[in-house]
């Protein structure tokens, strides 16, 4: 996809600020420093759109980009964080449970997983909340460059294993040479291309 325009929009801290579902929504899912705002940035081609944090564990709010005036991208908030409290962790689960409450009809969600670290407890544990809300993802393996040579097929099917997603496909994704990315924007086009359709199907605005 060419991306023509890619801008910033919002961050939400609290349910009413989400955006609603009339418009499609890619959401970024995984623990924090998995390299969720890297992908989003190489995706779009801009450097610095969603920023880098060096200070792992601080986005706490859900970051909205629209891209090409058609779709945006939900860059939700890492967890996994050592340093977080409990409450903190409470109040992340609410602001997940009810995006995923608004957005489970209208997001298609991306799971990251760091392919040399493998998928974790709490990776697995999303992975099984995301099922129990009727969320598919597709799965991207990051930092797939700071593997050998000859461990990504065993390291992808670890991630798909562990997940508990034996059927799906595990995209390996290197930031530094942006490999992946055409899979990954392969699959957001099938995605909004089958929303567009239910959506005209069911006699969607599209002024
Ligand atoms: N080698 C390598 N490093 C990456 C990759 N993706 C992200 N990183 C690094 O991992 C760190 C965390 O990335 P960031 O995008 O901020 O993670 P986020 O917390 O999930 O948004 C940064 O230092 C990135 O430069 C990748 O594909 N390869
Ligand atoms: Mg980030």
């Amino acid at each position: 996809m060419r991306v023509k325009s890619a801008q910033y929009l919002l961050s939400a801290v609290r349910s009413e600020d989400f955006l609603d579902g009339g418009c499609p929504q890619i959401a970024f899912v995984g623990r924090s420093n998995v390299g969720k705002s890297t992908l989003l940035n190489r995706l779009v081609g801009r450097h610095s759109l969603a920023r880098i944090s060096s200070n792992p564990g601080r986005t706490r709010a859900i970051n909205y980009f629209e891209i090409n005036s058609r779709f945006y991208f939900v860059d939700l908030p890492g967890y996994g964080y050592a340093k977080v409290s409990k409450k903190e962790r409470e109040s992340w689960g609410r602001l997940m449970a009810s995006y995923f409450e608004m957005a489970s009809g209208s997001a298609m969600v991306i799971q990251l997983v760091d392919a040399k670290v493998g998928a974790t407890e709490l990776d697995r544990q999303s992975a099984q909340y995301l099922r129990s809300v009727g969320v598919d993802p597709v799965v991207v393996a990051t930092k797939a460059d700071r593997l050998k040579r000859g461990k990504l097929e065993a390291a992808l099917a670890s991630v798909r294993r562990d997940l508990g997603l034996p059927d799906s496909i595990v995209i390996p994704f290197e930031a530094p040479s942006g490999n992946g990315a055409k899979q990954i924007w392969k699959s957001i086009e099938q995605y909004l291309d089958s929303f567009e359709a239910r959506d005209f199907n069911q006699g969607g605005d599209h002024a």
